[in-house]
């Protein structure tokens, strides 16, 4: 049975084991709560200004762009069904740019999406007012949509954490650990006082993406968390970075995830490993077999690409005293590398794609505490013990957007060589062919993405998004959560060792999401439905489709998806 994790005392002067003597001092922090001026319930009135600030995360003094003074911005704590109304102010320098906020992942109020289809960049010393229903429990985040890259490798990114009427319950119940933590990751890169710039010509950083340098938990290098030994944490996590993905583990202890983009799963979910797939004659799609497939992460870790975000728990099943890495491993994602072979410069897969060494990123240190010991396993009822499920989209009648009807994720390079036979590279993005990106100025009154996708306000979409490069890519769609239902591996048409034969991976959990990794030459499809929220029409409009690698994206792997009244 489980039982009640009750307060939390945390007794770290006091153990009565002396704790391992660590050079680490930063104490883990929580983002600062934003402040609701409204004093009713079911609504949220808070105020966030966009401004630099020089804070010593890195060691040295940095002047770094900040929401509200901190890295990450405030935490907005809001709870499903609330009303949310947050005034923006751009409090930028006069020489810097036109900025917004976009709501990653909240849906249906097209005009508070704060991307440069939706509205005009609001000017330096200008304020916006934003406004949504935050309509669905789970883990959401903000950050600029107008020169995005910048904007969040400057510092501009935070939480906003909507939470679930039953996670009281479940938490009474011993099923979510009363120890809740919000768990913002991101990774910058400074000299001379400044974050340095992600806005580069380089071909080959632009085809990997910009990586900082020093990796951040709430803005922290390597903090410590102090958590009660024998019981439990429930961590939060987002992945804030503009490339990095997120590879995280905890040595020898399996991170549980009990939700995520869209709120809390059914049931206890471990991830990584092998997984079972179906080969398939990717002409007819006839069954071939099964196989089983190596996700490159291992069992009990998690993986985030940029913009993705989970939901854990990790069980303090140890004795106080006892300190515990939280650590960076690289994910073999495709990042490319160049070489000579004979007189040609070749390109493929970085030689240490995936193998570069981990680190720790922050540190647990447990501590005596009075509650009662924390169980989960793999398949523990989450939602279903409060006789809740997450439910399946009705995808009866469904549009059917599949192949070339769907999204495809696009990507070339050449390799070019000059009359003084040096090498250069380009680079190329794009979605079903073509390379897009909105003016940053104009907002809603700007020609359409000549790929943009159209339907309608209530339209059920079955919708396959295809990678068709050798890199991985996280597709994140604005406005509506979808329902991933399965994942095809292509064969890799360079791979001289494929048998010619895709794989199909069923997901077998039910899970509302709106970033999804892609894997090179992978499709995701997924059940979308256009829900408008008011029934007033504020669902309808333009709706960004991109890579949120956020360099692929502002370079041409983006899109619309375009919604009628
Ligand atoms: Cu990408």
């Amino acid at each position: 049975m489980r039982s009640h994790l009750g307060m939390l005392v945390f007794l770290s002067a006091c153990t009565g084991k002396e704790a391992i003597t660590s050079p680490h001092v930063a104490e883990f922090v929580q983002p600062p709560t934003l402040d609701d001026q409204d004093p009713d319930d079911g609504r949220f009135s808070g105020q966030i200004t966009a401004a630099p600030a020089t804070l010593e995360i890195t060691g040295d003094p940095v002047e770094f762009l900040t929401f509200n003074g901190s890295i990450p911005g405030p935490q907005i704590r809001v709870k499903a069904g609330d009303q949310v109304a947050i005034h923006f102010t751009n409090g930028l320098p006069d020489d810097m740019w036109d900025t917004a906020i976009h709501w990653h992942g909240i849906e249906g109020y097209n005009s508070s999406d704060g991307t440069p289809v939706s509205q005009v960049a609001t000017a330096v010393g200008d304020s916006f007012d934003y406004e949504f229903t935050a309509t669905r429990a789970g883990i959401y985040w903000y950050h600029p949509h107008h020169r995005g890259a910048q904007a969040l490798f400057s510092g501009l990114y935070g939480p906003l954490i909507v939470e679930d009427p039953a996670e009281a319950e479940l938490t009474s119940l011993g099923i979510l650990p009363a120890d809740d933590r919000v768990v913002v990751l991101s990774d910058t890169w400074t000299a001379g006082g400044v974050v340095t710039s992600a806005e580069v010509d380089d071909a080959m950083e632009i085809m990997n993406g910009t990586e900082g340098r020093d990796l951040l938990v709430n803005g922290q290098v390597d903090p410590v968390l102090e958590v009660g030994a024998n019981s439990a944490v429930r961590l939060r996590l987002i992945n804030s970075s503009i490339t990095r993905f997120w590879r995280l583990s905890v040595p020898d202890h399996v991170l549980y995830r009990v939700g995520g983009e869209g709120g809390l799963l059914d049931r206890v979910r471990v991830e990584g490993g092998t997984i079972e797939g179906e080969r398939f004659d990717p002409e007819t799609g006839e069954s071939v077999g099964t196989v089983e497939v190596d996700l490159g992460y291992a069992r009990g870790e998690i993986v985030l690409a940029p913009g993705e975000r989970a939901d854990v728990v990790l069980v303090t099943d140890g004795q106080p005293g006892e300190e515990w890495s939280l650590r960076w491993e690289d994910f073999a994602r495709g990042r490319h590398g160049m070489w000579m072979e004979g007189d040609e410069m070749v390109m493929g897969d970085a030689e240490d794609d995936g193998t570069r060494p981990g680190e720790e990123v922050a540190r647990f240190r447990l501590v005596e505490t009075d509650a009662d010991p924390f169980t989960i396993a793999e398949g523990d009822p989450g939602l279903l013990a409060v006789d809740r499920t997450v439910g399946q989209i009705d995808a009866t009648g469904a549009l059917e957007w599949f192949g070339a009807e769907g999204t495809t994720l696009d990507e070339q390079m050449d390799m070019i060589q000059e009359e003084n036979g040096s090498w250069s590279m380009t680079t190329w993005f794009g979605m079903n062919g073509e390379s897009w990106h909105p003016d940053h100025h104009m907002g809603a009154d700007q020609e359409e993405a000549p790929t943009a996708k159209h339907a309608a306000l209530g339209d059920v979409i079955r919708w396959e998004v295809h990678n068709q490069s050798m890199m991985a890519h996280p597709y994140h769609l604005h406005g509506f959560s979808y329902q991933p239902y399965e994942l095809v591996y292509w064969p890799d048409p360079e791979d001289e060792a494929s048998d010619g034969t895709a794989v199909r991976v069923p997901f077998t959990w039910d899970e509302y999401q709106d970033t999804s990794l892609l894997p090179p030459f992978s499709s995701v499809f997924f059940t979308v439905k256009l829900n408008d929220p008011e029934g007033n029409g504020s669902a309808a409009g333009r709706w960004m489709q991109h890579c949120h690698i956020l360099q692929h994206g502002e370079n041409g792997m983006m899109s619309e998806l375009v919604v009628a009244p």
